[in-house]
């Protein structure tokens, strides 16, 4: 038997999950669970990034024996070091408002052409930009991602994870490097960007253990963590945000590609992730918290008896935290006391009409045809939202596994230390013989 430990840190928690191989089968224990709660100060929102480092070390101390530990997260936000390597503040939450109105001295169409990013208001590129004029950004001498300053702490060793490197809106989607015209333009400093290093690389160790570069975006790695059989799949890595697309072997960087607002994320094994951002269960998750968190399974039934109502979940208006259930209502028209139920529902389908939305374009866009679309991630749990995605997309959803992140951290770890091998099919192989997933068949209406 190997073992590996994932670290894996969402929006809302962080867990620590031991994978331990045997016999062409992966067995998954959590061994640590805590809250990931923001913190606003002084009117900014921050990541309590020392509580998530606490969390993390206390899920390590609790693994047993692994050979490796690999750390991957939400993408984007960003801690500075000054010269003697000291974080200088608390990392800025994408959530917060700093980017507002942030222009940029370069237009959308050469950023789309050099990083094939999704333009998303919150892109590392726009919070540098709203940072740039302040005290701390002017004696910063490096920045780092969140796992890769997780991973700085651990082992001393600083680099920059290449798949989360490239949610940045600063790495050229061609040579998968910084961009080097890009940062000149932006007045950045090169030497403020640690070299770029590839999933699957050592960084270092931690107390003797190694520590592995993962796809340490946490997409990335849930993107691995599909079990696909094929490449005519979509995908959707459903939490949070709702990442839905399609794996495919080069960049689409075409004028419908922009204007559709897809993404190319640079993927494990080279691989881009073309997807688009959906708003995602947030909208569903902050009504929950205002709601004070009732059961979700009794809600989700109350919901699937009402009648639906649809609403553009993605505009942005719904990215900040605070008041969503008034939003929710006032945009569907629904009376300021709405039942809980009511607002669900509204939701769930609005999420499933952006689900197809997204399958659809990224087809006819990519020329890529899907025959099913798997939806992993906490969402894959929600029955009522894999059977209307099913419905919306007249395709046949295969839900699971929840914890597709942390697989596919763990497979990537378990590869570069030769325990399993093979490609991204080889893989997802592993995944469909030992993983549960259900499938659901679109009902026609
Ligand atoms: C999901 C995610 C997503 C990013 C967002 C910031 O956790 O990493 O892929 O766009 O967070």
């Amino acid at each position: 038997m190997r073992s590996f430990a994932a670290v894996d840190l969402g929006a809302s928690s962080g867990r620590v999950m031991v994978g331990r191989f045997a016999d062409g089968a992966i067995e998954l224990t959590e061994t640590h669970r805590f809250a990931n709660e923001p913190v606003r100060v002084g009117g900014t929102l921050h990541w309590d990034i020392l509580g998530l480092y606490r969390g993390m070390l206390e899920g390590l101390g609790r693994t047993g024996p692994v050979e490796s530990i690999g750390i991957d997260s939400w993408a984007v936000d960003y801690g500075l070091l000054d010269a003697s390597g000291s974080l200088l503040g608390n990392p800025v939450h994408y959530r917060d408002g700093r980017t507002d109105g942030v222009r940029l001295d370069i237009s959308d169409e050469r950023l789309y052409e050099i990083t094939g990013l999704q333009k998303l208001p919150f892109n590392t590129i726009y919070q540098l930009a709203a940072a740039r004029a302040t005290p701390q950004f002017e004696v910063a001498q490096q920045m780092l991602l969140i796992p890769d300053l997780l991973a700085y702490w651990l082992t001393g060793e600083i680099g920059a994870e290449y798949t989360n490197a490239s949610t940045t809106g600063l790495l050229d989607v061609r040579t998968r490097d910084w961009s080097a015209p890009l940062l000149a333009e932006l007045g950045l400093r090169p030497s403020l960007l640690p070299p770029v290093r590839p999933p699957g690389s050592i960084i270092g160790e931690y107390r003797g253990t190694k520590l592995t570069a993962v796809g340490s975006h946490d997409t990335a790695s849930a993107v691995v963590g599909v079990p696909a059989f094929g490449q005519n799949f979509a995908y959707i890595s459903c939490g949070t945000w709702s990442l839905v697309g399609l794996e495919l072997p080069e960049p689409v960087l075409s004028k419908e590609s922009r204007a559709a607002n897809f993404t190319n994320e640079g993927g494990v094994d080279g691989t881009i992730r073309y997807l688009r951002n959906v708003m995602g269960l947030w909208p569903l998750q902050e009504c929950m918290r205002e709601w004070g968190s009732p059961d979700i399974g009794e809600l989700l039934r109350r919901a699937s008896r009402e009648k639906p109502v649809v609403i553009d979940l993605d505009d942005p208006s719904f990215l900040p935290p605070g008041d969503m259930a008034q939003r929710v209502a006032k945009a569907a028209g629904l009376p300021p006391d709405a039942s809980p139920a009511q607002l669900t529902r509204c939701i769930v389908d609005s999420l499933a009409l952006a689900h197809r939305t997204a399958i659809e374009q990224a087809q006819e866009i990519s020329g890529r045809h899907v025959d099913a679309v798997h939806i992993v991630g906490g969402g894959a749990r929600n029955e009522l939202l894999c059977q209307l995605t099913a419905d919306a997309c007249g395709l046949p959803v295969l839900a699971g596994p929840v914890e597709a992140t942390a697989l596919g951290n763990l497979l990537i770890q378990a590869r570069a230390a030769g325990v399993i091998e093979g490609d991204l099919a080889g893989l997802r192989a592993v995944l469909r013989e030992t993983q549960r997933v259900v499938r659901y068949d679109p009902v026609r209406r």
